[in-house]
């Protein structure tokens, strides 16, 4: 429900102006379930304040704000991972914004925040690797992978899925974090030969652990938060971490530039980052770090101090020119082969 407030002076009613109180438009990157938590919370503690959100992978989201540059249709983008982002900042299509809980945040939020202009802001962390399906690979006789070269074993031809990089950060993720530890030409020979073990390129980047989980295919190439949830779901799958090191995501959340409710998203924006609201994510079953320093992170969230994290460079990878030219390589060399 939109509440307006007239302007009163010396008595006589002037326009209405909107205050946080009215309709927001939510785009939300992570997991359904989070999403959908943040908003009846959000609504519950604002009850005049409607939210109507709607979940898209990292790279679609991204296109969705680019396509609506001219007439904004989303004000406040929640979730996903940093690097589109970064381009939707350096393009110009998210708004400077410095909240008043910045300085509650972790040092790599911050550090997010700063490096776009202010114009997204980190909200959680969490490292890149794998979940397999534990009794599909005991049947099989498949050895767990340790490494990002066991992936090329043959003995896991059609047993790998990945998201595809253009719709899912997390697929992006894997993508920069191969280039960054191998070299780019090594990182497409690579993907290239591990396409001969791949059954599908998904849409979203946590769907392959959870077709793990369920027996459609032996391994995901996931956070590894999205294969703890499975595990803690009850699911038989373990989680994997590479050997020569793996990159991290800054889930980040934007501001849209020229978006229709503008106190309202500020109002969700300040909200989300509380250590409150932060430390009710795994009640969803989304157990990554949270970026408020009071916030505790959840139990089952791998610890990031104890995994071989890359020094992953967000600046260049989240630049608009990396990111388009790592994308258009991708699908003129990978997405393009056939599938076995
Ligand atoms: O499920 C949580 C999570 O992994 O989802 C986000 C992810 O980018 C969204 O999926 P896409 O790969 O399809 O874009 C992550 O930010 C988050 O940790």
């Amino acid at each position: 429900m939109k509440t307006l407030t007239s302007v009163l002076l010396g008595g006589v009613a002037l326009m209405p102006v909107a205050a946080a109180a009215g309709e927001l438009n939510l785009i939300c990157s992570a997991d359904v379930v989070i999403c959908e938590k943040l908003v009846s919370e959000f609504e519950a503690s604002h009850s005049d304040i409607d939210v109507n959100m709607v979940r898209l992978s990292s790279g679609e989201a991204y296109a969705k704000v680019r396509a609506e540059a001219r007439n904004p249709q989303t004000d406040l983008w929640w979730g996903g991972t940093g690097d589109p982002h970064l381009q939707a900042a350096q393009d110009g299509l998210t708004a400077e914004y410095k909240s008043e809980m910045l300085g509650q945040l972790h040092d790599w939020a911050q550090g997010q925040a700063e490096t776009s202009g202010y114009r997204t802001v980190g909200v959680y962390s969490g490292a890149l690797g794998w979940g397999y399906n534990t009794e599909i690979f005991k049947q099989k006789g498949i050895t767990p992978p340790n490494c990002w070269a066991d992936l090329l074993d043959p003995a896991l031809k059609g047993e790998i899925q990945i998201a595809d990089p253009n719709s899912s950060g997390t697929a992006y993720t894997t993508l920069a974090t191969l280039v960054q530890i191998m070299g780019e030409d090594e990182a497409f020979e690579f993907l290239k030969k591990m396409h001969a073990n791949v059954s599908q390129y998904t849409k979203s980047g946590s769907a392959p652990v959870k077709a793990a989980a369920r027996g459609e295919t032996g391994l995901g190439i996931v956070f590894q938060h999205d294969a703890v949830a499975q595990a803690v779901e009850g699911f038989p799958v373990a989680v994997g971490s590479p050997c020569e090191g793996t990159g991290y995501e800054i889930g980040s959340m934007s501001l849209i530039e020229g978006g229709q409710n503008e106190a309202e998203a500020k109002a969700f924006y300040d909200w989300v980052l509380t250590a409150e609201v932060q430390g009710m994510m795994p009640e969803a079953g989304s157990f990554q770090i949270p970026s408020n320093a009071s916030a505790t992170p959840p139990k089952e969230a791998p610890d990031l101090s104890t995994i071989k994290l890359i020094d992953y460079d967000f600046a260049e990878y989240g630049s608009a020119e990396r990111r388009k030219q790592l994308l258009a390589r991708w699908d003129k060399e990978v997405g393009s082969l056939p599938l076995q």
